[in-house]
Protein backbone atom coordinates (compact mmCIF):
# COMPACT_ATOMS: atom_id res chain seq x y z
CA UNK A 1 0.00 0.00 0.00
CA UNK A 2 1.53 3.52 -0.64
CA UNK A 3 0.11 5.00 2.96
CA UNK A 4 -0.07 8.11 1.88
CA UNK A 5 -3.47 10.32 2.33
CA UNK A 6 -2.93 12.98 0.11
CA UNK A 7 -4.36 16.29 0.53
CA UNK A 8 -4.84 16.61 -2.72
CA UNK A 9 -6.49 19.56 -4.50
CA UNK A 10 -9.49 17.78 -6.82
CA UNK A 11 -8.56 19.01 -10.06
CA UNK A 12 -11.20 17.29 -12.74
CA UNK A 13 -7.93 15.52 -14.56
CA UNK A 14 -6.69 14.53 -11.46
CA UNK A 15 -10.06 12.96 -10.09
CA UNK A 16 -10.23 10.89 -13.62
CA UNK A 17 -6.60 9.86 -13.61
CA UNK A 18 -7.51 8.00 -10.39
CA UNK A 19 -9.54 5.02 -10.09
CA UNK A 20 -12.75 5.57 -8.22
CA UNK A 21 -12.64 5.11 -4.51
CA UNK A 22 -14.68 2.32 -2.43
CA UNK A 23 -16.36 4.60 -0.29
CA UNK A 24 -16.98 8.36 -0.32
CA UNK A 25 -17.33 10.91 2.56
CA UNK A 26 -19.01 14.12 2.06
CA UNK A 27 -18.12 16.43 5.27
CA UNK A 28 -20.98 19.54 5.54
CA UNK A 29 -22.74 21.34 7.43
CA UNK A 30 -26.03 20.24 7.86
CA UNK A 31 -29.52 20.28 9.59
CA UNK A 32 -29.97 17.20 11.53
CA UNK A 33 -33.76 16.35 12.53
CA UNK A 34 -33.55 14.40 16.08
CA UNK A 35 -37.30 14.61 16.56
CA UNK A 36 -40.15 16.55 14.69
CA UNK A 37 -39.78 19.62 16.59
CA UNK A 38 -35.55 19.39 17.82
CA UNK A 39 -33.68 20.32 14.74
CA UNK A 40 -30.02 20.91 15.04
CA UNK A 41 -27.25 22.43 12.33
CA UNK A 42 -23.78 20.78 12.84
CA UNK A 43 -21.42 19.19 10.32
CA UNK A 44 -21.76 15.14 9.39
CA UNK A 45 -20.44 12.90 6.97
CA UNK A 46 -22.62 12.52 3.74
CA UNK A 47 -25.48 14.61 6.04
CA UNK A 48 -26.35 11.52 8.41
CA UNK A 49 -25.40 10.79 11.99
CA UNK A 50 -23.70 8.76 12.32
CA UNK A 51 -21.96 8.84 9.42
CA UNK A 52 -22.34 5.36 7.11
CA UNK A 53 -21.81 2.18 7.65
CA UNK A 54 -18.32 1.39 6.60
CA UNK A 55 -17.82 -2.57 6.05
CA UNK A 56 -14.45 -3.43 5.07
CA UNK A 57 -12.88 -7.07 4.55
CA UNK A 58 -9.80 -7.79 7.36
CA UNK A 59 -6.31 -7.22 4.59
CA UNK A 60 -8.33 -5.74 1.55
CA UNK A 61 -7.32 -2.67 0.68
CA UNK A 62 -9.68 -0.37 0.07
CA UNK A 63 -9.76 3.68 -0.92
CA UNK A 64 -12.04 6.28 0.59
CA UNK A 65 -12.55 9.43 -0.98
CA UNK A 66 -13.14 12.20 1.56
CA UNK A 67 -14.39 15.59 0.36
CA UNK A 68 -14.52 18.08 3.05
CA UNK A 69 -17.40 21.16 2.33
CA UNK A 70 -16.25 23.00 5.18
CA UNK A 71 -14.09 25.81 6.10
CA UNK A 72 -12.23 24.41 8.41
CA UNK A 73 -9.29 21.47 8.17
CA UNK A 74 -10.54 18.16 8.67
CA UNK A 75 -8.99 14.54 9.38
CA UNK A 76 -10.55 11.58 9.92
CA UNK A 77 -8.96 9.24 12.67
CA UNK A 78 -9.72 5.17 11.75
CA UNK A 79 -10.35 4.40 15.64
CA UNK A 80 -8.86 0.52 16.67
CA UNK A 81 -7.46 -0.26 13.08
CA UNK A 82 -4.11 -0.95 12.45
CA UNK A 83 -2.35 1.57 10.32
CA UNK A 84 0.70 3.70 8.87
CA UNK A 85 1.11 7.57 11.16
CA UNK A 86 0.34 8.82 7.53
CA UNK A 87 -3.30 7.46 7.25
CA UNK A 88 -4.39 6.65 10.52
CA UNK A 89 -5.89 10.53 10.73
CA UNK A 90 -4.15 11.80 13.66
CA UNK A 91 -2.66 15.36 12.60
CA UNK A 92 0.14 15.23 15.98
CA UNK A 93 1.07 11.62 14.15
CA UNK A 94 1.75 13.45 10.78
CA UNK A 95 -1.33 12.74 8.96
CA UNK A 96 -1.51 15.44 6.54
CA UNK A 97 -5.01 17.63 7.25
CA UNK A 98 -7.26 18.29 4.60
CA UNK A 99 -7.88 21.62 3.89
CA UNK A 100 -11.09 23.35 3.34
CA UNK A 101 -12.50 22.66 -0.12
CA UNK A 102 -9.96 20.06 -0.65
CA UNK A 103 -10.04 16.32 -0.83
CA UNK A 104 -8.22 13.47 0.48
CA UNK A 105 -8.30 9.72 -0.45
CA UNK A 106 -7.05 7.71 2.31
CA UNK A 107 -5.76 4.09 0.86
CA UNK A 108 -5.87 1.56 3.65
CA UNK A 109 -5.40 -1.98 3.95
CA UNK A 110 -8.34 -2.72 7.41
CA UNK A 111 -7.14 -4.60 9.91
CA UNK A 112 -7.47 -6.10 12.73
CA UNK A 113 -10.79 -8.00 12.00
CA UNK A 114 -13.93 -6.40 14.77
CA UNK A 115 -16.09 -3.22 15.28
CA UNK A 116 -13.78 -0.45 14.58
CA UNK A 117 -15.45 3.37 14.13
CA UNK A 118 -14.19 6.56 12.47
CA UNK A 119 -14.29 10.11 13.82
CA UNK A 120 -13.11 13.74 13.15
CA UNK A 121 -9.54 14.06 15.19
CA UNK A 122 -9.85 18.14 15.44
CA UNK A 123 -9.69 20.24 18.47
CA UNK A 124 -12.74 22.29 19.30
CA UNK A 125 -11.02 24.09 22.58
CA UNK A 126 -14.19 26.51 23.25
CA UNK A 127 -16.35 26.08 20.51
CA UNK A 128 -18.64 23.41 21.33
CA UNK A 129 -19.60 22.82 17.80
CA UNK A 130 -16.85 21.75 16.56
CA UNK A 131 -14.52 18.34 17.03
CA UNK A 132 -16.61 15.57 18.12
CA UNK A 133 -19.63 17.36 19.62
CA UNK A 134 -20.22 17.59 15.40
CA UNK A 135 -22.25 14.40 14.35
CA UNK A 136 -18.59 13.62 12.30
CA UNK A 137 -18.08 9.80 13.44
CA UNK A 138 -19.48 6.40 12.22
CA UNK A 139 -19.43 2.66 12.45
CA UNK A 140 -16.99 0.56 11.04
CA UNK A 141 -16.79 -2.76 10.57
CA UNK A 142 -13.87 -4.88 9.28
CA UNK A 143 -14.96 -8.88 8.80
CA UNK A 144 -12.86 -11.39 9.73
CA UNK A 145 -12.97 -14.16 6.59
CA UNK A 146 -14.34 -16.62 9.67
CA UNK A 147 -17.95 -16.62 10.27
CA UNK A 148 -18.11 -14.92 14.17
CA UNK A 149 -20.41 -17.70 15.33
CA UNK A 150 -24.45 -17.76 14.52
CA UNK A 151 -27.03 -14.95 15.09
CA UNK A 152 -30.15 -13.93 13.24
CA UNK A 153 -29.83 -10.15 12.90
CA UNK A 154 -27.16 -7.70 13.94
CA UNK A 155 -27.90 -3.26 14.47
CA UNK A 156 -25.58 -1.39 15.14
CA UNK A 157 -26.10 1.62 17.59
CA UNK A 158 -24.42 4.75 18.07
CA UNK A 159 -24.78 6.58 21.17
CA UNK A 160 -24.07 10.70 21.02
CA UNK A 161 -25.12 13.57 23.00
CA UNK A 162 -26.11 17.02 21.18
CA UNK A 163 -26.23 21.06 21.88
CA UNK A 164 -23.15 21.10 24.07
CA UNK A 165 -23.06 24.01 26.49
CA UNK A 166 -20.99 24.90 29.61
CA UNK A 167 -22.08 25.46 32.81
CA UNK A 168 -20.04 25.65 35.79
CA UNK A 169 -19.43 23.19 38.52
CA UNK A 170 -19.07 23.35 41.87
CA UNK A 171 -15.88 23.82 42.29
CA UNK A 172 -15.66 27.07 40.17
CA UNK A 173 -14.38 25.35 36.72
CA UNK A 174 -16.61 24.60 33.80
CA UNK A 175 -17.74 21.71 32.81
CA UNK A 176 -20.04 20.42 29.25
CA UNK A 177 -23.65 19.62 29.63
CA UNK A 178 -26.00 18.40 26.84
CA UNK A 179 -29.66 19.11 25.95
CA UNK A 180 -30.13 15.71 24.02
CA UNK A 181 -28.91 12.26 23.58
CA UNK A 182 -29.72 10.17 21.11
CA UNK A 183 -29.45 6.43 19.52
CA UNK A 184 -28.50 6.46 15.99
CA UNK A 185 -29.39 10.21 16.07
CA UNK A 186 -32.81 10.04 16.75
CA UNK A 187 -34.64 10.71 20.23
CA UNK A 188 -36.27 7.87 21.86
CA UNK A 189 -39.81 7.27 20.18
CA UNK A 190 -38.93 8.58 16.55
CA UNK A 191 -36.71 6.87 15.08
CA UNK A 192 -37.34 3.24 13.46
CA UNK A 193 -37.76 0.23 15.86
CA UNK A 194 -35.13 -1.90 15.98
CA UNK A 195 -37.85 -5.31 14.93
CA UNK A 196 -37.12 -8.90 15.95
CA UNK A 197 -39.17 -12.31 16.26
CA UNK A 198 -39.16 -14.31 19.50
CA UNK A 199 -36.53 -17.13 19.32
CA UNK A 200 -33.72 -15.43 17.69
CA UNK A 201 -30.06 -14.22 18.31
CA UNK A 202 -29.83 -10.32 17.80
CA UNK A 203 -26.49 -9.18 17.94
CA UNK A 204 -26.04 -5.72 19.10
CA UNK A 205 -23.02 -3.27 17.90
CA UNK A 206 -22.66 -0.35 20.29
CA UNK A 207 -20.80 2.22 19.74
CA UNK A 208 -20.15 5.32 22.46
CA UNK A 209 -19.26 8.18 20.17
CA UNK A 210 -20.16 11.31 22.77
CA UNK A 211 -17.89 13.56 22.62
CA UNK A 212 -17.52 13.41 26.66
CA UNK A 213 -20.36 11.79 27.84
CA UNK A 214 -20.17 7.71 29.54
CA UNK A 215 -23.17 6.22 28.94
CA UNK A 216 -25.11 3.54 30.35
CA UNK A 217 -27.29 1.27 28.74
CA UNK A 218 -30.03 -1.66 29.15
CA UNK A 219 -32.80 -3.65 27.44
CA UNK A 220 -35.83 -3.87 29.75
CA UNK A 221 -37.13 -7.14 30.00
CA UNK A 222 -33.64 -9.16 28.97
CA UNK A 223 -30.01 -9.79 29.80
CA UNK A 224 -27.74 -8.72 27.27
CA UNK A 225 -24.71 -11.22 26.74
CA UNK A 226 -21.38 -9.38 25.87
CA UNK A 227 -19.26 -11.27 23.54
CA UNK A 228 -16.59 -8.45 22.50
CA UNK A 229 -15.24 -4.82 24.05
CA UNK A 230 -13.99 -3.08 21.32
CA UNK A 231 -14.62 -5.18 18.88
CA UNK A 232 -12.29 -7.99 20.12
CA UNK A 233 -13.99 -10.77 21.55
CA UNK A 234 -13.71 -11.06 24.86
CA UNK A 235 -12.09 -15.10 26.31
CA UNK A 236 -15.55 -14.57 29.01
CA UNK A 237 -18.70 -14.13 27.56
CA UNK A 238 -21.34 -12.42 30.28
CA UNK A 239 -24.86 -12.26 30.81
CA UNK A 240 -25.09 -8.84 32.32
CA UNK A 241 -28.28 -6.74 33.41
CA UNK A 242 -26.38 -3.28 31.08
CA UNK A 243 -23.12 -1.87 29.39
CA UNK A 244 -21.12 0.87 30.50
CA UNK A 245 -19.45 2.67 27.53
CA UNK A 246 -16.78 5.67 28.01
CA UNK A 247 -16.57 7.91 24.94
CA UNK A 248 -14.39 5.88 22.21
CA UNK A 249 -15.66 2.49 23.62
CA UNK A 250 -18.03 0.02 21.89
CA UNK A 251 -19.49 -3.27 23.38
CA UNK A 252 -20.51 -6.43 20.84
CA UNK A 253 -23.45 -8.42 22.31
CA UNK A 254 -26.07 -10.83 22.43
CA UNK A 255 -29.96 -10.47 22.68
CA UNK A 256 -31.87 -13.90 23.83
CA UNK A 257 -35.58 -12.63 22.20
CA UNK A 258 -37.32 -14.69 24.65
CA UNK A 259 -39.67 -12.08 26.31
CA UNK A 260 -42.16 -10.91 23.44
CA UNK A 261 -43.31 -7.17 24.09
CA UNK A 262 -42.50 -3.81 22.99
CA UNK A 263 -39.74 -2.44 25.38
CA UNK A 264 -37.04 0.00 25.65
CA UNK A 265 -33.56 -0.37 25.05
CA UNK A 266 -31.96 2.69 26.51
CA UNK A 267 -29.71 4.57 29.38
CA UNK A 268 -30.20 3.44 32.75
CA UNK A 269 -29.86 7.30 34.13
CA UNK A 270 -33.51 8.70 34.07
CA UNK A 271 -32.64 11.81 33.04
CA UNK A 272 -30.09 11.24 29.97
CA UNK A 273 -33.33 8.91 28.96
CA UNK A 274 -35.54 11.52 29.11
CA UNK A 275 -33.06 13.74 27.19
CA UNK A 276 -33.61 11.11 24.65
CA UNK A 277 -31.03 8.14 24.65
CA UNK A 278 -33.38 4.95 24.19
CA UNK A 279 -34.77 2.78 21.08
CA UNK A 280 -37.81 1.13 20.65
CA UNK A 281 -37.65 -3.17 20.31
CA UNK A 282 -40.81 -4.42 18.87
CA UNK A 283 -41.48 -8.17 18.84
CA UNK A 284 -43.76 -8.70 15.53
CA UNK A 285 -47.20 -9.04 16.60
CA UNK A 286 -46.86 -6.97 19.36
CA UNK A 287 -47.96 -3.54 20.16
CA UNK A 288 -48.46 -0.65 22.72
CA UNK A 289 -46.43 2.05 24.49
CA UNK A 290 -42.58 0.72 25.11
CA UNK A 291 -42.04 -0.26 28.33
CA UNK A 292 -39.07 0.40 30.68
CA UNK A 293 -37.64 -1.22 33.81
CA UNK A 294 -35.77 0.92 35.82
CA UNK A 295 -32.74 -1.18 37.12
CA UNK A 296 -31.74 0.29 40.50
CA UNK A 297 -28.10 0.28 40.06
CA UNK A 298 -25.38 1.00 38.00
CA UNK A 299 -23.26 -2.30 37.36
CA UNK A 300 -20.12 -2.75 35.27
CA UNK A 301 -16.56 -4.16 35.66
CA UNK A 302 -14.24 -5.21 32.81
CA UNK A 303 -12.83 -7.74 35.23
CA UNK A 304 -15.60 -10.55 34.42
CA UNK A 305 -14.78 -11.16 30.67
CA UNK A 306 -10.97 -12.01 31.35
CA UNK A 307 -9.14 -15.24 30.81
CA UNK A 308 -9.73 -17.71 33.63
CA UNK A 309 -6.22 -18.83 35.36
CA UNK A 310 -2.64 -16.93 35.27
CA UNK A 311 -1.16 -15.30 32.02
CA UNK A 312 1.23 -16.80 30.20
CA UNK A 313 4.49 -16.70 31.55
CA UNK A 314 6.39 -14.35 28.00
CA UNK A 315 4.42 -11.36 29.52
CA UNK A 316 5.79 -11.32 32.89
CA UNK A 317 9.50 -9.15 31.31
CA UNK A 318 7.37 -5.92 29.62
CA UNK A 319 9.09 -2.49 30.34
CA UNK A 320 6.95 -0.25 32.64
CA UNK A 321 6.11 3.09 31.61
CA UNK A 322 4.36 5.20 34.56
CA UNK A 323 1.92 7.70 32.90
CA UNK A 324 0.53 9.88 36.12
CA UNK A 325 -2.70 11.92 34.78
CA UNK A 326 -3.75 15.36 36.97
CA UNK A 327 -5.46 18.44 36.80
CA UNK A 328 -4.50 21.99 36.67
CA UNK A 329 -6.38 24.58 37.77
CA UNK A 330 -7.18 27.57 35.13
CA UNK A 331 -9.20 30.20 36.90
CA UNK A 332 -12.83 30.45 37.92
CA UNK A 333 -14.81 29.99 34.73
CA UNK A 334 -12.39 28.30 32.71
CA UNK A 335 -12.60 24.03 31.49
CA UNK A 336 -9.01 22.60 33.89
CA UNK A 337 -5.93 21.52 31.81
CA UNK A 338 -4.68 18.47 32.06
CA UNK A 339 -0.93 16.53 32.35
CA UNK A 340 0.71 13.65 32.22
CA UNK A 341 3.78 13.31 34.79
CA UNK A 342 2.71 17.01 35.19
CA UNK A 343 3.14 18.09 31.47
CA UNK A 344 0.39 19.24 29.17
CA UNK A 345 0.77 18.15 24.85
CA UNK A 346 2.82 19.56 23.28
CA UNK A 347 5.30 19.30 26.32
CA UNK A 348 4.27 16.15 27.01
CA UNK A 349 6.92 12.82 26.23
CA UNK A 350 8.04 9.39 26.81
CA UNK A 351 10.81 7.49 26.28
CA UNK A 352 11.27 5.81 22.51
CA UNK A 353 9.51 2.34 21.74
CA UNK A 354 11.92 -0.23 20.96
CA UNK A 355 9.70 -2.22 18.13
CA UNK A 356 9.12 -5.79 19.13
CA UNK A 357 9.33 -5.02 22.94
CA UNK A 358 6.33 -6.06 25.47
CA UNK A 359 5.21 -2.59 27.46
CA UNK A 360 3.12 -2.08 30.39
CA UNK A 361 1.60 1.73 30.38
CA UNK A 362 0.54 2.36 34.12
CA UNK A 363 -2.22 4.83 34.46
CA UNK A 364 -2.15 6.44 37.69
CA UNK A 365 -5.14 8.64 37.92
CA UNK A 366 -4.23 11.64 40.70
CA UNK A 367 -7.41 13.51 39.18
CA UNK A 368 -11.72 13.21 40.61
CA UNK A 369 -12.52 12.38 37.33
CA UNK A 370 -12.44 8.89 35.08
CA UNK A 371 -10.80 9.02 31.82
CA UNK A 372 -11.15 6.62 28.97
CA UNK A 373 -7.84 7.09 27.47
CA UNK A 374 -7.03 5.69 23.86
CA UNK A 375 -4.06 4.50 22.04
CA UNK A 376 -3.62 4.78 18.49
CA UNK A 377 -2.55 1.99 15.91
CA UNK A 378 -2.56 -0.69 18.91
CA UNK A 379 -4.65 -2.42 20.99
CA UNK A 380 -3.74 -3.47 24.25
CA UNK A 381 -4.47 -6.23 27.00
CA UNK A 382 -5.86 -5.19 29.87
CA UNK A 383 -3.62 -6.43 33.34
CA UNK A 384 -4.83 -4.95 36.12
CA UNK A 385 -7.94 -2.38 37.43
CA UNK A 386 -8.92 0.30 39.45
CA UNK A 387 -6.09 -0.01 42.29
CA UNK A 388 -6.87 2.60 44.83
CA UNK A 389 -3.88 4.75 43.98
CA UNK A 390 -3.49 6.04 47.65
CA UNK A 391 -2.69 2.55 49.06
CA UNK A 392 0.35 2.47 50.80
CA UNK A 393 3.12 0.23 49.83
CA UNK A 394 3.49 -2.11 46.33
CA UNK A 395 0.00 -1.81 44.42
CA UNK A 396 -1.64 -5.33 45.01
CA UNK A 397 -0.79 -7.59 42.26
CA UNK A 398 -2.94 -8.69 39.50
CA UNK A 399 -3.10 -10.71 37.05
CA UNK A 400 -5.34 -10.20 34.56
CA UNK A 401 -5.19 -11.15 30.73
CA UNK A 402 -7.44 -12.09 27.43
CA UNK A 403 -9.07 -8.68 27.35
CA UNK A 404 -8.18 -6.73 24.38
CA UNK A 405 -9.08 -3.09 23.71
CA UNK A 406 -8.17 0.44 22.73
CA UNK A 407 -9.64 2.38 25.05
CA UNK A 408 -9.87 1.83 28.60
CA UNK A 409 -11.25 3.78 31.56
CA UNK A 410 -9.17 4.76 34.28
CA UNK A 411 -11.35 5.59 37.62
CA UNK A 412 -10.55 8.49 39.70
CA UNK A 413 -7.66 8.13 42.20
CA UNK A 414 -6.94 4.32 40.80
CA UNK A 415 -4.26 3.00 38.46
CA UNK A 416 -4.73 0.57 35.83
CA UNK A 417 -2.21 -1.15 33.77
CA UNK A 418 -2.41 -2.25 30.18
CA UNK A 419 -0.18 -3.67 28.34
CA UNK A 420 1.12 -3.75 24.50
CA UNK A 421 3.64 -5.08 21.84
CA UNK A 422 5.42 -2.18 20.12
CA UNK A 423 4.40 -3.74 17.13
CA UNK A 424 3.39 -0.98 14.24
CA UNK A 425 6.73 1.52 14.13
CA UNK A 426 5.66 5.28 13.52
CA UNK A 427 4.21 8.30 15.67
CA UNK A 428 1.74 6.72 18.27
CA UNK A 429 -0.97 9.12 19.15
CA UNK A 430 -2.09 8.40 23.09
CA UNK A 431 -5.05 10.63 24.66
CA UNK A 432 -8.21 10.56 26.74
CA UNK A 433 -11.08 10.54 24.86
CA UNK A 434 -13.25 13.40 26.26
CA UNK A 435 -12.56 16.25 23.90
CA UNK A 436 -12.54 18.73 26.50
CA UNK A 437 -9.40 16.68 28.09
CA UNK A 438 -7.67 16.06 24.85
CA UNK A 439 -8.22 19.64 23.95
CA UNK A 440 -6.37 21.19 27.09
CA UNK A 441 -3.40 18.82 27.33
CA UNK A 442 -4.53 15.33 28.30
CA UNK A 443 -2.50 14.00 25.15
CA UNK A 444 0.85 12.36 24.31
CA UNK A 445 2.72 11.58 21.42
CA UNK A 446 5.03 8.08 21.60
CA UNK A 447 7.59 7.78 18.95
CA UNK A 448 10.07 4.44 18.01
CA UNK A 449 13.20 4.54 18.27
CU1 LIG B 1 -10.10 12.59 30.44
Amino acid sequence: MTGAAAACVSLPAVAEAQSAPDYRLDIAVTTLELAPRTRIATTAYNGLAPGPLLRFKDGRAVTVEVVNHTDHPEVVHWHGLFLPPAVDGAIEEGTPAIAPGATARYELTPAPAGFRWYHTHTMAMDDLSRGQYTALHGPLMVEARLDPGRYDQEFFLTLHDWRARLSSSEDGTMSVSYEASTVNGKILGYGDPLRVREGERVLLHVLNASATETHWLALAGHDLRVIALDGNAVPTPQQVPMLRLAPGERVCAIVETNHPGVWILGEVRKHVQAAGMGIVVEYAGQSGSPRWIQPADLLWNYRQFAAPGASPADTAAAIPVPLVFESKFRGHGSMEAWTINGKSYPETSAALLRQGERYRLQFINRSRDAHPVHLHRHSFELRSLGIPVAARGEPAVQDLHGIIKDVVVVDAQTRTEVEFIADHPGATLFHCHQQDHMDLGFMLLFNYA
